[in-house]
């Protein structure tokens, strides 16, 4: 009996022991969790929490005074205080119904403030296939980062097919303007009825085994005579007086600081180039048989200070091949949609040269361009520094990228490379090089 009271005595004691230990770690632990969470919590108030908790706990005592050896907060802590106190963070409860905060910053619908100022009636335009979303996408972010986050001019995509929901939702998440996208029409983007197919299709068989650079490609000839005579028709574009054109993976590489089509337009200008240089001879053996044709044809259109000198080392008798890269261009569309441009685009396409050789956009648009407008019509962007593969143009002018915050390699510049037409182009509008052009040939 007295054996089974003092087992009995024991069991009392390890219970009275065991609780008591219980009691110290649940109590010495609290407050350091329950202060945190009102701190961090910020804006949540203890009747918002209430109503996330079924059964809120008592409220806690108020946060003891900071004494006097608290460390002084840095930058870091206030930026986190700024982060956790914004209104407009979610606040979410997990499933177990305690809150606790997202800690995965909102984005802002605002990427920049907008520049003052007025905008010209412009915007940009890319003709681009579904499977080219990646590649323009930094084409755009370039653009975006580099100008129109300020602007926020629109942007046409245009597509010989339907352009899918995924194209859509990223370009559209990428510019800061309004987003349009268009098909083409099938008479923009196949065979005109005077075309001989079978000859066309020898031509490209020919061009293949002499491996000419996209020789053998029928996508690659409706592009060229789109970019040449369509897209400026196309309905999204009636709205707009200025363009300017980005390809797929192209690169900027200084900041612009102004607004370019405000500049084409304040100083009349019509069209504009960043690169230039001479063209693969054998896939436009004809091109200036045929402009020598509409020229007669329409001597009207020419106008008389216009830059041949920019085509022809002989006045006009052969072609130098010399051509504005028209993979960047800024223009004005009503220039392309005028009279003189049209006759000219019909007068080639009725040639045939767009499929019987490989006419591309860049020789039609500048031929176009140094005939039928006056020199001062015609821009260089020396500060729009560009990169489109293989060629860079890097601003001549030390003092000028350092302030453009330029990030190209001024040894890579094309400009005064001997493959390069921008000299000539200096050359004929009695322009200044830019200092240091010399030490780039
Ligand atoms: N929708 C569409 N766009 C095309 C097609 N081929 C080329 N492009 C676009 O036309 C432009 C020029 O083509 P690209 O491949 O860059 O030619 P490159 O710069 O001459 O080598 C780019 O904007 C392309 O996305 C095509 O078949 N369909
Ligand atoms: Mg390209």
């Amino acid at each position: 009996m007295a054996t089974g009271s003092g087992r009995y005595l024991r069991y009392i004691l390890f219970a009275f022991f065991g609780i008591t230990i219980l009691y110290f770690i649940s109590t010495s632990s609290l407050p350091s969790y329950t202060q945190p969470l009102t701190e961090a919590a910020g804006k949540l108030s203890w009747d918002d929490l209430s109503k996330l908790h079924p059964h809120p706990p008592p409220p806690p005592p108020p946060p003891a005074p900071p004494s006097s050896e608290e460390k002084p907060k840095t930058d870091f802590d206030s930026i986190a205080d700024a982060f956790h106190n914004d209104p407009l963070r979610p606040k979410v409860s997990n499933s177990d119904g305690n809150s606790r905060l997202d800690i995965t910053p909102v984005p802002s619908t605002q990427l920049s403030p907008a520049a003052p100022g007025e905008r010209v009636n412009a915007t940009f335009v890319t003709l681009a296939r579904n499977t080219d979303l990646w590649e323009i996408a930094r084409s755009i972010r370039q653009v975006e980062d580099r100008f129109n986050r300020n602007y926020n001019y629109d942007w046409v995509f245009l597509n010989d097919k339907p352009f899918d929901e995924t194209f859509i939702k990223v370009t559209t998440s990428l510019v800061s303007g309004k987003t349009h996208y268009g098909q083409i029409p099938t008479e923009h983007w196949s065979f005109p009825s005077w075309i001989d197919q079978k000859k066309a299709e020898q031509v490209r068989e020919d061009m293949r085994r002499r491996k000419i650079i996209y020789g053998d490609s029928v996508s690659y000839r409706h592009m060229c005579r789109f970019e040449s005579g369509f897209f400026f028709r196309h309905p999204l574009l009636h709205q707009f007086e200025y363009y300017w054109r980005v390809e797929p993976s192209v690169e900027l590489f200084c900041d612009i600081h102004y607004d370019p089509f405000k500049f084409m337009k304040d100083n009349g200008k019509k069209y504009s180039f960043v690169l230039s240089l001479y063209e693969y001879v054998e896939t436009i053996p004809t091109l200036w048989e045929s402009t020598k044709k509409f020229i007669k044809a329409h001597p009207e259109h020419i106008h008389p200070d216009n830059s041949m000198a920019f085509l022809s080392d002989d006045g006009g008798d052969t072609y130098n091949k010399c051509h504005f890269w028209s993979n960047f261009e800024i223009g004005n569309l009503d220039w392309l949609r005028s009279q003189p441009y049209l006759d000219f685009f019909e007068s080639l396409d009725k040639d045939g040269g767009f499929f019987y050789e490989r006419w591309g956009d860049a020789p039609v648009h500048s031929i176009a361009a140094s005939l039928l407008l006056p020199k001062d019509q015609i821009h260089f962007f020396n500060d729009i520094a560009y990169y489109h593969v293989p060629f860079t143009h890097c601003p001549t002018g030390e003092d000028l990228r350092l302030k453009l915050r330029c990030h190209c390699n001024p040894s890579d510049n094309f400009d005064w490379k001997g493959y390069s037409c921008t000299s000539r182009y200096y050359d004929l509008n009695k322009m200044r090089k830019p200092a240091g052009w010399e030490g780039q040939v």
